[in-house]
C-alpha cells in the first residue's frame, strides 16, 4: 500500500490523526457479485478516483432495537473524514481482510466485524450484542460521493439486532445518540431539511426503501429476510 504512488502525493494532516490512523486498515475490496477479489486499504477505497474506476469494497450497517422497539441513531463525530456531523443509524463500518472477517458462512464475517465496531464507536461490551443475535436481512450496493476527494462505494450487509445494551460512546467517532421510535424518527427525516440536520446517504436509502417495513415486523424478521439479492440503489 504504502508503494502507491497516489498514497504518498494524498496530504492528511489536515484531518483528525486517530481518523487518518483508521485510513490504514484493510477492507474487503468486492467483484459487482460480492465476490473478495483482493485487500485494499480504507483510503484506497474512500477516494472517489478509484470508486470512479469501479473500486468497491464490503460494508455493514447495524441498526439496533432496545426492547420498547426503539432504534439508536447516532451522530457522526466532526472528526470523522467521510459524512462528519451527519445522523445516521445506530452503527457501520467495514469488515477488515482478515481470516475471522472474510467468513461468509451465516454472514458470520460481518457479523464479528459488527461487533467489534459497536465497542469501538458505542462501547457496547460484546456480551451485550452476541453474534448469534445478529440478523442478516439483504445486500445493498451504493455509490454516494462525500465531499470531493472522498466517498463511498459498497456492498453493505444490513444486520438488524435487538438488545437493551449500556453506551459508553468514543467521541472520536460519535458526537451524539439517540433512540427514536418509528413516528420519531419519520419527523426528523422530513423535518431535517428545516433544522440543519444532515443525515447520511445510506440511512437516507434504507429509510426510503426498506425500513419501515422491517421494523414494523421487528419480531418477526424470518419472512423479511433476502438473503440473496444484492439491491442495486
Ligand atoms: C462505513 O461506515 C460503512 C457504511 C455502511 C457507510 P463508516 O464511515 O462509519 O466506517 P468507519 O466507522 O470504519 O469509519
Ligand atoms: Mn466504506
Amino acid at each position: 500500500d504504502g508503494i502507491n504512488t497516489m498514497d504518498n502525493k494524498l496530504d492528511l494532516s489536515q484531518y483528525d490523526e486517530e481518523q487518518v490512523r483508521l485510513m490504514g486498515e484493510m477492507c474487503i475490496q468486492l467483484d459487482q457479485n460480492d465476490i473478495p477479489i483482493g485487500a485494499v486499504s480504507k483510503k484506497q477505497s474512500h477516494l472517489m478516483e478509484n470508486i470512479n474506476k469501479g473500486m468497491l469494497h464490503r460494508a455493514f450497517s447495524v441498526f439496533l432495537f432496545n426492547s420498547e422497539n426503539k432504534l439508536l441513531l447516532q451522530q457522526r463525530a466532526d472528526e470523522k473524514i467521510t459524512f462528519p456531523e451527519c445522523w445516521t443509524n445506530t452503527c457501520c463500518s467495514h469488515p477488515l481482510a482478515t481470516e475471522s472477517e472474510l467468513v461468509e458462512h451465516e454472514q458470520l464475517g460481518v457479523k464479528r466485524a459488527a461487533q467489534r465496531k459497536l465497542e469501538h464507536e458505542l462501547g457496547i461490551k460484546p456480551e451485550q450484542v452476541p453474534l448469534n443475535n445478529f440478523k442478516y436481512l439483504t445486500r445493498i450496493h451504493y455509490l454516494s460521493p462525500s465531499d470531493g476527494m472522498w466517498g463511498e462505494h459498497e456492498i453493505d450487509y444490513i444486520l438488524f439486532i435487538k438488545a437493551d445494551v449500556d453506551l459508553d460512546p468514543n467521541v472520536n467517532e460519535v458526537k451524539d445518540t439517540k433512540y427514536v421510535s418509528m413516528d420519531e424518527l419519520k419527523l426528523f427525516i422530513e423535518n431535517a431539511e428545516k433544522t440543519g440536520t444532515k443525515l447520511t446517504p445510506w440511512f437516507k436509502l434504507i429509510d426510503t426503501n426498506f425500513l419501515y417495513k422491517w421494523w414494523a415486523q421487528l419480531d418477526n424478521l424470518d419472512k423479511m429476510v433476502d438473503a440473496k439479492t444484492i439491491h442495486r440503489l
